[in-house]
């Protein structure tokens, strides 16, 4: 077990930054101080929801029918999300824009092209696209709030390198709620018209605190617990993450903005999103949430996806070599669909086209990997599943989703290790999901508690 320990004392010493750190803080100014925005925002838009609700509160939205109680309510408009809007053609829109806007739009790091994860934060909370000094802000806050308490860095370096690192993510952060002011406030008897500001404050600090988790993490099951380094108050959250994971190329730290970016959120009924904003309507605080919903976004089916394609992939090159043809391509996805396994990062419950996710890693393999065996790998599965999947009549969406290529980008920079891609995922799936969690409570959005019905019920009511 040694050699897989790192010290407490590595994890936090981000403290040894801290008179830069306060030098930079106190440059913060009212603009750049996304509480305070926050704080002006939030009663204006209390008070449009209130009105809109008195004028329409009992206009109907939709139907449900039996299929959809049935069928994992897929398409009942039973949510509000105010972060992102998905169209079924056209993909996410982050607050109304799409990720090429946002690529252009949002500010970037120095030298680099790519958003930074920052800016989208502030975006997706305020519903404005930041100015660089704002995006710097975040940095600056998130550097500051990035250490670790000890028993969370002990809790770490005891889990053995074979248990599943979204295991440990998820255990991580659960017991990081040690730390939650939302919790002490509400049992100090907080008024909930205060309860934002509480979970604001934690999800401050658990986003600022995930990178240095998940590179524990890393480091812990791959790298023989060999250290994390510092966090520098100058750098911004990706290329703080990158450096902490041991990657020190420029290009992977721009990948990584870029991941981390469209990652964040796709509006409010997915698996992980819709989880967090579940647990919290019970007040359970952002940590104790966020964990529920990594549990989930470690499903197959969902985030987990991304580990699922590599390993196909690879079973591909396996069994057919790197340069596979096209008939002996679509005789193995076949069989992969005879035997009743799906088609890893292909699909979606609600998208009915290619996803903009996808396109965009696409169009950076093409830049930086465009002779890397598995990327061409890539572009050949893309030709070739989509008409087999529309074949099987059943498959309502043949086009690859964000977890087809993701995977690819990062073995090309070195992170071979599959297990650890969902991890990623769910650090980036952090901005969005707690973007939203600061809204419900702002917007005093009750416990959510949805009707079920029995078979016999529902037949006796149908008269059927
Ligand atoms: N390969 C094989 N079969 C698939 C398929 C795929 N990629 N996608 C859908 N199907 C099948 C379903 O399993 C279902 O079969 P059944 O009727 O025998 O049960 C049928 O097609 C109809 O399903 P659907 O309405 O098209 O999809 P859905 O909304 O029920 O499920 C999803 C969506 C993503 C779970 C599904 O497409 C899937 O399993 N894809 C592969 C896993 C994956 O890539 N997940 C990641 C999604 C994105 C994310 O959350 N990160």
């Amino acid at each position: 077990m040694a050699l897989f320990r790192i010290t407490a004392l590595r994890v936090t010493e981000t403290h040894k930054a801290l008179p830069a750190l306060s030098v930079l803080l106190r440059n913060a100014s009212e603009a750049t101080d996304l509480k305070a925005v926050l704080a002006k925002k939030i009663p204006q838009e209390q008070e449009r929801v209130k009105s809109f609700r008195k004028a329409h509160g009992a206009t109907k939205v939709g139907e449900v029918t039996v299929d959809m109680m049935y069928g994992g309510m897929r398409g009942i408009k039973g949510l509000v999300c105010e972060t992102s809007v998905l169209d079924a053609d056209e993909g996410i829109r982050f607050r109304g824009y799409s990720i090429p806007e946002c690529q252009k739009l949002l500010p970037k790091a120095k030298g680099g092209s790519e958003p930074l994860p920052e800016g989208l934060f502030w975006l997706l909370i305020t519903g404005d696209i930041p100015t660089q000094e704002q995006s710097n802000a975040i940095s600056v806050e998130w550097a500051s709030r990035a250490g670790l308490p000890s028993h969370v860095v002990t809790m770490l370096n005891n889990f053995p390198p074979s248990l599943h690192p979204m295991s440990q993510f998820s255990a991580a952060v659960t017991a990081l709620n040690s730390e939650s002011k939302f919790a002490k406030a509400y049992s100090d008897g907080v008024h909930k018209t205060k309860y934002w500001e509480y979970v604001y404050e934690d999800s401050m600090d658990l986003i600022a605190k995930l990178p240095v988790i998940a590179a524990t993490i890393y480091r812990n099951t791959y790298k023989s617990g060999k250290g994390i380094g510092a966090i520098d108050p100058h750098k911004d959250w990706s290329a703080n993450f990158c450096q902490m994971l041991g990657y020190d190329n420029a290009e992977f730290t721009e990948l990584m903005r870029l991941y981390l970016t469209i990652h964040s959120d796709h509006e409010g009924g997915n698996v992980s999103a819709h989880t967090v904003h579940l647990v919290g309507s019970a007040l359970s605080d952002p940590y104790l949430s966020f964990a529920a919903g990594m549990n989930g976004l470690a499903g197959p089916l969902h985030g987990l996806a991304n580990q699922e394609v590599l390993i196909f992939l690879r079973k591909i090159q396996a069994a057919l070599g790197d340069n596979p043809t096209d008939d002996k391509l679509k005789e193995f996805i076949w069989s992969t669909l005879k035997s009743g396994q799906v088609v890893p990062g292909y699909g979606h419950a609600v998208l009915r086209k290619t996803d903009p996710r996808y396109t965009c890693q696409r169009e950076f393999a093409q830049k930086h990997l465009p002779k890397d065996p598995m990327f061409k790998l890539v572009s050949q599965v893309y030709k070739i599943v989509p008409p087999i999947l529309m074949e099987t009549g059943k498959v309502k969406n043949p086009w690859p989703n964000v977890d087809a290529h993701s995977g690819v980008l990062l073995q090309y920079y070195g992170m071979t290790e599959m297990n650890y891609y969902t991890v990623l995922f769910g650090v980036s799936r952090a901005l969005g999901v707690l973007a939203s969690l600061v809204w419900d409570r702002a917007l005093g959005l009750p416990i959510e508690r949805p009707k079920s019905m029995s078979t016999d019920g529902l037949m006796k009511a149908l008269k059927a």
